[in-house]
């Protein structure tokens, strides 16, 4: 049943997930949540794939989480079943690239979707937000933690406090997205970015995720440090050699993923 609401497609290395909810503004729903991580965590095994794009319809990435179930919603039972929490906390442990391709409205658990994504391409017609506050709420998937993080505190307040949607070019001018493209080009920017990643080395493409994501929770010193040791180990694989053995050849690398 899961499986259902989450399309997935191979393509040379990587995987396309589309959110595909029955209302095509992609309310996160438990089981939408539960049917993503699930695809997640099987393209995390697959050892063909090396980048994934997560995608929406063409009316939303998704427009957060699902108000009709929050809305009855109690503190005991939020806290006893530790709502959010349980599911979303699997979609960071993801360690292979995870690229959003978003049109539409990618608004309060949408938004902190796209913010989980390693990688942000969006459509000129995409808006994101923050709505939360305007249902007498706190965002509860990151959205006062990594917004600020990604766009200072200034912008993030802004989101946060009014609630108002930015646009794709905004979004692109504060540095919460990567890149801004027309609809036609979403998915071919998007797929295009993710297979020039997974034409690299997947160890090396893992261990630099790793690394930036780890610049968020140390010290600069720690991060530098946990940089230098990855960089040393690098050494150790074949990938090293051929890269650069390749470099020097003037060819292009046959990385082996070892
Ligand atoms: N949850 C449930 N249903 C929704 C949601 C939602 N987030 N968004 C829209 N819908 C439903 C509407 O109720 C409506 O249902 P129906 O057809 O049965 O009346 C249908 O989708 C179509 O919606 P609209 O008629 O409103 O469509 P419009 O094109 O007029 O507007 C908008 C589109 C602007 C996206 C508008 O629907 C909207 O503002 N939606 C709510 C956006 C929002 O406030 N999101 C934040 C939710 S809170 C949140 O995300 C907390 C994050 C916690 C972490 C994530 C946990 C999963």
């Amino acid at each position: 049943m899961n499986r259902l609401l989450v399309d997935i497609e191979k393509m040379s290395n990587v995987a396309l997930l589309r959110l595909a909810s029955e209302n095509n503004l992609n309310p996160l729903s438990d089981l939408l949540v539960n049917a993503l991580v699930d695809a997640l965590m099987r393209m995390e095994a697959d050892p063909d794939i090396h980048a994934i794009v997560l995608t929406g319809s063409d009316r939303a990435f998704a427009a957060g989480a699902d108000i009709e179930a929050m809305a009855s919603l109690n503190y005991v039972d939020a806290f006893g079943q530790d709502y959010i929490g349980k599911n979303w906390d699997r979609i960071r442990t993801v360690r292979k690239p995870l690229i959003a391709a978003v049109a539409g409205y990618a608004l309060g658990g949408g938004c902190e979707l796209a913010m989980m994504c390693d990688i942000v391409v969006a459509s000129d017609d995409a808006r994101f937000g923050q709505p939360e506050v305007k249902l007498g709420i706190v965002p509860g998937a990151g959205g006062t933690q990594r917004l600020p993080r990604s766009v200072g505190k200034s912008a993030a307040m802004l989101m946060c406090l009014t609630g108002d949607a930015i646009s794709a070019q905004e979004a692109l001018s504060i540095g919460l997205i990567s890149r801004v493209t027309t609809r036609d080009q979403l998915l071919p920017v998007a797929m295009e970015i993710a297979q020039s990643i997974a034409r690299q080395s997947l160890p090396v493409v893992m261990a630099i995720k790793e690394a930036v994501n780890r610049s968020f929770e140390s010290s600069l010193s720690e991060g530098l440090l946990f940089e230098r040791r990855l960089f040393h180990a690098g050494f150790s694989l074949r990938d090293q050699k051929e890269g650069m053995k390749a470099f020097l050849d003037r060819r292009q690398p046959e990385f082996t993923n070892s």
